[in-house]
């Protein structure tokens, strides 16, 4: 063992995943005020302990002073999404910024591991600012879902306590695991897309309903007091029939005939003048 000092060695580590840290939650903060949901759900980081540092440099045949371009997650990031379609999104604004470089991407939610797990890694390159000058930290950016994450999490402990004696009975039932998370990541994916196509229908019909009401009311200031109140008639008679199951078939009709009689009401009007 070499007898370098260890905290000094951390400490751009330790500074890289703060930073992240912060860069990220702002992020997810700044995309919750712009949008209806933030496709971050949460973040957490990590400096990788020394002993791990250690087993994994061995494991991966990386000499002791080649530390900081062999292990590339020393400084970790993680991001947890709700939808594995956040987990694109998250990945294509990390692209688009100019705070880091983006060295590789290892898609492991198309090409899962055979272990079952599944995320997607970015590789990255940051510039921390130390007393020193500027240093190029690697770090590892995992983004998953939170179905993804439950299960990386419990096999994480389970590998660990196991080390390569995990029995073969218990990998090939954490393997099916994996597969129904990723089922249950699927549904939740279809029941959201099913959820928007329902706002927009509802989005859709209230906007029919306040344009019959807007024009009618504009009828009133081209004097055509009569027509206007016929159409309100028409329009409480077809609102009161309306049951929970809305049939907007009925009141797209009356904004036609609304539109048509003010398109009318207007070339008259042109023509008079
Ligand atoms: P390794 O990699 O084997 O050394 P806190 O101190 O409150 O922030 P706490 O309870 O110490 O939180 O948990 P921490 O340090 O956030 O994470 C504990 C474990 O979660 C780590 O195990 C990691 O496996 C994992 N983890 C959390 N965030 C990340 C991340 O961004 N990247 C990666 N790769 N792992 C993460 P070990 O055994 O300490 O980690
Ligand atoms: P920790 O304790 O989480 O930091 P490798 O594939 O292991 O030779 P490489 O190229 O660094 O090494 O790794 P890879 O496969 O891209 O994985 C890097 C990290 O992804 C791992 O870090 C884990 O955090 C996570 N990971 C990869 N495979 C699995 C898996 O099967 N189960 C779980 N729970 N996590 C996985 P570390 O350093 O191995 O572990």
């Amino acid at each position: 063992m070499d007898g370098r000092d260890w905290g000094l060695f951390l400490l751009p580590y330790e500074q890289t995943v703060e930073e992240l840290k912060v860069k990220f939650k702002t992020m997810r903060a700044e995309l919750k005020k712009r949008e209806e949901y933030a496709p971050i759900e949460f973040v957490t980081g990590r400096v990788k302990r020394i002993s791990s540092i250690l087993e994994k440099a061995k494991r991966l045949n990386v000499p002791m002073d080649q530390l900081e371009t062999g292990i590339e997650d020393i400084a970790g990031i993680r991001i947890m999404c709700q939808f594995v379609e956040d987990i694109r999104r998250v990945a294509e604004y990390i692209r688009k910024r100019k705070d880091l470089k983006l060295l590789y991407e290892k898609d492991y939610i198309t090409n899962y591991k055979e272990s079952g797990y599944r995320s997607f890694h970015m590789i990255v390159e940051y510039p921390v600012q130390t007393a020193l000058g500027q240093k190029q930290v690697l770090a590892e950016i995992q983004i998953r879902t939170l179905a993804m994450n439950f299960w990386a999490t419990i096999e994480h402990s389970l590998s660990y306590k196991y080390r390569e004696s995990l029995p073969d009975e218990m990998r090939r039932r954490l393997s099916k695991a994996a597969e129904a998370a990723a089922v249950l990541d699927n549904e939740m994916s279809s029941i959201r897309e099913e959820i928007l196509v329902a706002q927009k229908q509802f989005e859709d019909d209230s906007n029919v309903t306040s344009r019959v009401l807007t024009l009618i009311h504009q009828l009133y200031f081209y004097h055509l007091v009569n027509e206007a109140m016929e159409f309100q008639e028409r329009f409480n008679r077809i609102w009161a029939n309306q049951g929970a199951e809305r049939d907007m078939e009925e009141m797209k009709e009356l904004l036609e005939d609304v539109l048509k009689l003010m398109k009318a009401y207007r070339k008259e009007d042109s023509n008079e003048d």
